[in-house]
């Protein structure tokens, strides 16, 4: 059955995040690992902005999930082609929502399933450490790379990283979002 996904609005300044009294919880990751596809997987439709071009989502994008919690959909990191005072801002923007979010439950931390556990991963995981709320790791494009390269791909990331919560994701398969919601349900929503 789809879904009943709908986009709530896009923010900067945290005076014009949505209010609502639900849980958030954001998807983090590399500029182009494929966040807003992973939103599309959950809500089974074109909802969250594409591109081949990296840098797409340039905002926060708020997305109503079923009434049952909200998505934060945040534009990536490791965008080469940023100038200096975007990237100023871009930092500025997540670093605040990270921050003062007061609903803000948990992090999806999305990765290319080729690539490897970097710096900048360990910041993002430090500061949600730091932040007092967990993460889960989404290894997306799993469609990439052979099945036995995949399972093996989600052992190296747990040792790697030594976090429990690694998933595989594949946006063409539509494998992964499923199990990705139900551990976030069962692990940072139900109290
Ligand atoms: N083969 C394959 N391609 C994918 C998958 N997920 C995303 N892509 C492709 O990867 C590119 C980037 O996907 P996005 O979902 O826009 O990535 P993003 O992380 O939201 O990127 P930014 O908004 O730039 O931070 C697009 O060309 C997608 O079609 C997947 O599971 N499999
Ligand atoms: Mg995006």
């Amino acid at each position: 059955m789809p879904k009943t996904i709908q986009f709530i609005k896009s923010a900067v300044l945290a005076k014009d995040y949505p209010t609502h009294n639900m849980v958030e919880i954001a998807i983090a990751g590399r500029s182009n690992a494929g966040k807003s596809s992973f939103i599309n997987g959950l809500a089974k439709s074109k909802i969250a902005k594409v591109s081949s071009t990296p840098g797409k989502t340039r905002l926060l994008n708020f997305f109503n999930m079923e009434d049952s919690y909200v998505l934060t959909d945040m534009p990536g990191y490791g965008f080469a082609a940023r100038s200096g005072s975007e990237l100023k801002e871009w930092k500025h923007m997540i670093e605040t929502y990270l921050t003062t979010r007061e609903n803000l439950r948990g992090l999806i931390l999305v990765m290319d399933i080729r690539r490897s556990w970097t710096d900048d991963e360990e910041i993002m995981r430090r500061f949600s450490e730091k932040q007092g709320f967990p993460i889960a790791v989404v290894l997306a494009k799993s469609d990439k790379i052979s099945h036995s390269q995949m399972l093996q791909a989600v052992q190296k990331m747990k040792k790697a990283t030594g976090l429990n919560a690694v998933f595989a994701s594949s946006a063409i398969k539509k494998e992964g979002p499923e199990e990705v919601e139900r551990y976030i349900f069962e692990n940072w929503i139900k109290e």
